[in-house]
């Protein structure tokens, strides 16, 4: 019995706001004629099969293309729907759908229900579990909440009906999150609300389970039993993540016996995804060292190290490298990483010090003495304003000694932000009377605070 097992097509997806549509129709038809070729008795698609639950009118469209040729070459396909689909929308007319050898499994009340394939030795029986998304089924399934738990209830079911069919080799396709394997970055995560993932070990006894859900390929079937658990991966990358792994679908041949063997077939690549690091100079002059060199078919990522951000950047690199889709900034020496920047900027009480940070990431360099006094002259002015105490009592300039004063000043006294610019500094006489707010915030025992 030879099986080929593919998942999370993710129909209609986006690379980086790049449209995917015509190569995820390329790998369509490529799997159509690969599975023809190799003469497969049916395919599995574990899931995810669109990218969203209400998919667009075009990928709707490959989807049905894609499945009228497997129908039309008599190839039975089971298709579960993953956390990304729609499991109603996807299901619809699922039952009409299967005359033509289309098995669409989006229902509790299907995972018992196989689609019975037979070989030389005999029946395989083919089951597929849809995402369970424990809230919505357990009660069904007469589970607990979690995943382990709703899972087990579907392989206790689909126990049931092995032994009441007496048939010995079972497939079943889950889409679901395995302990111990390995995410990706273009995963949605499932295991929220204390949910949590599940143990391979409740497949035990089964021959061949195909999973979805993660996009890298890998093997968890962990050592014990025969049964065979394997994620097949997804057939493009969808982040530059990615750009390391060899995309593939496993083709799974199961003996009599019920020993099964996995091979991958490496998907078509659209195009290569590359990540190069460098100054804007070296990079557009193409230096190898670097890897700069031949990316002008590739995907693009672009971390440029200069400390001076340059002008008209995206325009400058696309000209080069067309397929230029996204580009980071870190400036080289001292890290500077979104996340170090946010931490840098928690640890700031000084508005002045907040300004030049501002100053540092838009420009690439430190604020000079210019910058500082112009800053601290600004600041220093809003400060002794009516408008600075507004601002300071509704968080945005922070003070190190200031909790808000909500009973003396109004926040939404001033109406925008050209209004406080215009009252900046007009009236000095304010800064007693702001300094006298402190000392009676600082006196009032209030310990709630805008600042944190
Ligand atoms: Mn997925």
């Amino acid at each position: 019995m030879r099986l080929l097992h593919t998942s999370d097509w993710h129909i209609g997806r986006t690379l980086y706001g790049e449209e995917l549509l015509t190569h995820q129709a390329a790998f369509l038809d490529w799997l159509l004629a690969e599975a023809i070729e190799r003469q497969v008795h049916a395919v599995v698609v574990a899931g995810d099969v669109y990218d969203r639950a209400v998919p667009t009118t075009d990928a709707v469209a490959v989807l049905d293309n894609a499945l009228r040729g497997f129908a039309a070459a008599r190839l039975p396909v089971l298709l579960t729907s993953g956390n990304h689909d729609s499991a109603v929308r996807l299901g619809f007319g699922s039952r009409l759908s299967e005359l033509a050898g289309v098995h669409l499994r989006t229902a509790v009340e299907d995972i018992a229900r196989p689609v019975l394939l037979s070989d030389e030795y005999g029946e395989v029986a083919l089951y597929g579990i849809p995402y369970l998304l424990p809230d919505a089924v357990m009660t069904d399934l007469g589970a607990e909440r979690s995943h382990a738990s709703v899972l087990a209830a579907a392989v206790r079911l689909i126990k049931t009906d092995t032994t009441e069919r007496g048939i010995g080799r079972t497939v079943v396709a889950a889409h679901a999150f395995i302990t111990g394997a390995i995410a990706s970055e273009s995963e949605r995560d499932i295991r929220v609300g204390g949910i949590g993932d599940a143990p391979a070990a409740l497949f035990a006894g089964l021959t061949y389970v195909a999973l979805g859900h993660l996009h890298g390929q890998q093997d968890v079937s962990g050592g014990g039993g025969r049964t065979t658990v394997r994620y097949c991966g997804s057939p493009l990358a969808f982040a530059f993540s990615e750009r390391h792994h060899h995309k593939s679908v496993t083709l799974a041949d199961i003996d009599g016996a019920g020993h099964v063997k996995t091979t991958k077939l490496a998907t078509p690549v659209p195009r290569r995804l590359r990540e190069v690091r460098g100054k804007l100079e070296d990079l557009l002059a193409g230096n190898a060292s670097i890897g700069a060199a031949d990316l002008a078919d590739a995907w693009v990522k672009v971390v440029l190290t200069d400390t001076v951000r340059p002008s008209s950047l995206m325009e400058r690199l696309r000209e080069i490298w067309p397929h230029t889709l996204v580009l980071e900034f870190e400036p080289e020496g001292e890290l500077v990483s979104s996340t170090a920047d946010l931490r840098r900027l928690k640890q700031s009480v000084d508005p002045v010090e907040i300004c030049e940070h501002f100053v540092e990431y838009t420009s690439g360099g430190p604020a000079d003495t210019g910058h500082r006094r112009v800053l601290r002259d600004v600041v220093e002015e809003l400060r002794g304003s009516e408008a600075g105490a507004d601002l300071a009592a509704s968080g945005v300039v922070r003070t190190s000694a200031d909790t808000p004063d909500t009973d003396t000043t109004d926040p939404a006294e001033a109406r925008s932000i050209d209004e406080w610019l215009e009252n900046a500094g007009r009236d000095g006489d304010r800064d007693a009377a702001a300094d006298g707010r402190k000392e009676r915030r600082a006196g009032s025992g209030r310990g709630d605070s805008a600042v944190a």
